[in-house]
């Protein structure tokens, strides 16, 4: 059975009021739950914002704007990295997981193996 007091809404921004919309943002039951910016204006979303249920930082993507494949995925809990996921050679494919401590100071880093 279908929910009708669920909502989804988008939103486009202008954040540096230049006329062209480089931030949208996607709301679900009122609370932010994307956001996707183009940070280098070229036309392609470049970072994404995931926010959890409790509106704050759950994790972040951020592209390689010169090839536009996946950079970086950070985790978050409480609005506080824990975890990243890096590719460290730009071949698309992520290869180094860092965990991190209260002081975003990293506490390991691992290779992940890539097939
Ligand atoms: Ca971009
Ligand atoms: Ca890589």
């Amino acid at each position: 059975m279908l929910d009708t007091t669920e909502t989804d809404t988008d939103t486009d921004t202008d954040t540096d009021f230049d006329g062209v919309f480089d931030t949208e943002y996607q709301c679900h039951n009122e609370r932010f739950s994307l956001r996707k910016t183009d940070t280098n204006r070229d036309g392609e979303i470049d970072y994404i914002v995931e926010f959890g249920k409790n509106g704050l930082y759950f994790n972040t993507t951020i592209f390689n704007p010169r090839t536009t494949r996946i950079k970086k995925l950070q985790n978050y809990k409480m609005s506080k990295l824990v975890s990243a996921e890096l590719d460290k050679n730009d071949d698309g494919k992520l290869d180094l997981h860092v965990i991190y401590d209260f002081a975003d100071e990293e506490i390991s880093r691992k290779p992940i193996a890539n097939n």
